[in-house]
């Protein structure tokens, strides 16, 4: 269609109880009710620090010490933090309709705590919990489902300094989450790591530890991408692809709306800011706004 896409409810609604084979592609948007920072845009600076500079295989290379306190922090985050209604929401559809399937490029574990089903859920950037050897020389060993925080001594969140009551009441607002202070803010120290503190891989005894996430240039995981394939090469056609909450710019993830349109899907896009609504026109709904307040309402 070369018009506006639609933003009335009851014909998505109509739509959805004709679909059976459906697609969601999850973004941070989706935890950004949770409290979990978005990468671009607000949000997306950690002290001075681009978050997507730090999600790269070189900034782990070039400062383990500072990667690490940048992933405890977000384990420490996201551990802290509830899944919100739109976790909830996609859960219950996953639970009605077991031909529904949800690409998610979060990392937070919110999804899989709303209960979503594991095998309806694919976490094409891995997951903050897990942990593997890091790669260079790199053993193999890998571990599931760590959800120690901190995940080592040194990384520890240092106390809030008592002589900034104020300050700390501030950041207290504006993390709600966090229990320590608040190493995102440039201006809290915090101590520089040795390779020794970071977590070691107990296999070879050798490398560190890297968490089980996926940076630029890493290839996601395979199991991963061949459930994905054979969802798409499924000779039945797709009937609705959901985008909620991505600024959906990072690939391969970004494309899978285009391929679910070759397969037949109608697109409905739930974001907060209509300028990431990728190609607006090609879209048949938009729902501008907060995803914990919309998906209820339209995935009923
Ligand atoms: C709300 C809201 C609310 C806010 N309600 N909405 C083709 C072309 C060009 C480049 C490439 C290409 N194919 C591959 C590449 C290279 C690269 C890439 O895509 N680069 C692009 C930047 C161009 N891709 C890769 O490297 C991938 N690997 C790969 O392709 O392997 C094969 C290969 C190898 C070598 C060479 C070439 C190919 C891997 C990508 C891994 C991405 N990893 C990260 C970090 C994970 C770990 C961590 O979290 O630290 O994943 S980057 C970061 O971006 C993270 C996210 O999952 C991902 C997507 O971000 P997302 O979720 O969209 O967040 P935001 O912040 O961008 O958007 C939030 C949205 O929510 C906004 O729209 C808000 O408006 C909205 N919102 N509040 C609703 N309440
Ligand atoms: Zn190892």
């Amino acid at each position: 269609a070369n018009e506006m896409p639609l933003t009335d409810v009851a014909s998505f609604v109509q739509h959805l109880q004709v679909s059976r084979r459906i697609v969601a592609l999850l973004g941070a948007g989706l935890s950004a009710s949770s409290g979990l920072p978005t990468f671009r845009g607000a949000g997306g600076l950690w002290r001075t620090f681009d978050a997507t500079m730090l999600a790269t295989p070189e900034a782990f290379r070039q400062d383990p010490g500072l990667s690490w306190q940048f992933y405890s922090y977000r384990r420490h985050m996201a551990l802290n933090a509830k899944p919100n209604r739109a976790h909830l929401a996609l859960a219950e559809l996953a639970r009605r309709n077991p031909d529904f399937i949800a690409l998610s490029q979060n990392i937070d574990g919110l999804s899989p705590r709303a209960g979503h089903p594991a095998n309806q859920l694919k976490l094409l950037h891995g997951n903050l919990f897990d942990v593997k050897c890091w790669d260079e020389g790199g053993c193999g060993y890998s571990r599931k489902n760590d959800f120690s925080d901190p995940i080592v001594p040194a990384l520890a969140l240092p106390a809030e300094n008592p002589d900034s009551e104020l300050k700390a009441a501030a950041e207290r607002k504006k993390h709600a989450l966090l229990r320590g202070a608040d190493i995102s803010d440039i201006n809290v120290d915090i101590p520089e790591l040795k390779p020794e503190d970071l977590p070691q891989c107990p296999s070879c005894k050798k490398n560190l530890l890297r968490p089980g996430v996926v940076w630029f240039g890493e290839s996601l995981p395979e199991d991963v991408m061949s459930d994905v394939d054979a969802y798409f090469s499924n000779r039945q056609k797709i009937d609705l692809m959901l985008v909620i909450g991505t600024s959906a710019k990072v690939y391969p993830a970004a494309g899978y709306t285009n391929i679910a349109r070759t397969k037949g899907a109608r697109v409905a896009v739930i974001n907060m800011d209509r300028g990431d609504a990728r190609e607006l026109t090609k879209n048949d709904w938009f729902f501008e706004g907060d995803a914990a307040v919309i998906l209820p309402d339209i995935l009923k």
